[in-house]
């Protein structure tokens, strides 16, 4: 049985965490709580995700915390990360199944029950979905979903499910409400003045709502 706490997921993107950088940023949010971090760069080359991959992976070593690694799947090979993490642009769920082998974790990024329905549990360990709102994050995104769609694709899915897109602290209760595991987030802890507190923020909340 895979072990994986998708309870704060934070997705590092390298613009927003450029004051910290991404592996300071990591550092502090695993000191504040988070439960996942996931190297998100779409612009970095494989040797580059590799390079910092491997330092993420060092931060993280003593914490048990997974490492998931989004799209590139050589990368996540090559660093040893817990996971990777694929969109529906992105090579697709049973090819990256076969390269990465079982025991690796794989999520996945859907945006409609349609996608959700089409989630093979033998295949994919979790899935992202979002955006709940619209976030200037990820400015390809697609219509934003809301927390009643957010509830309806979580419900289609039958894998556990990640909340993504705009949110905050503050928004941990509605997400789990809506029947995800835990919320995603780039902008709440990257950028932020003080990752460990903003991190700690979100793994408070999300306490208090499970309590
Ligand atoms: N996928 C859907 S929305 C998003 C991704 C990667 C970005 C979320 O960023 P933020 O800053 O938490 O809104
Ligand atoms: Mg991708």
């Amino acid at each position: 049985m895979k072990a994986f706490d998708l309870s704060v997921y934070l997705v590092l993107d390298p613009q927003l965490c450029h004051s910290l950088g991404m592996v300071q940023t990591a550092r502090l949010a695993v000191e504040g709580g988070v439960t996942m971090v996931q190297l998100r760069d779409k612009q970095a080359s494989t040797a580059q995700m590799i390079e910092t991959g491997q330092a993420l992976k060092a931060v993280l070593a003593s914490s048990g915390i997974p490492l998931i690694v989004n799209d590139d799947v050589e990368a996540a090979i090559a660093i040893g990360a817990e996971g990777v993490h694929v969109g529906q642009s992105d090579m697709g769920a049973a090819v990256t199944r076969q390269r990465v082998g079982q025991a690796m974790i794989l999520g996945v990024s859907v945006e409609t029950e349609e996608l959700a329905r089409q989630v093979d549990p033998s295949i994919v360990d979790y899935v992202g979905i979002g955006p709940v709102f619209a976030t200037p994050t990820k400015p390809d995104h697609k219509r934003p979903i809301g927390f009643d769609g957010l509830a309806r694709i979580v419900a289609a899915a039958s894998v556990p499910a990640v909340a993504i897109g705009g949110l905050k602290a503050e928004h941990a209760g509605k997400a789990l409400a809506a029947g995800a595991q835990g919320i995603a987030v780039v902008s709440a802890i990257c950028g932020q003045q003080d990752p460990k507190q903003a991190a700690r923020r979100i793994a408070e909340e999300i306490k208090k709502v499970r309590a």
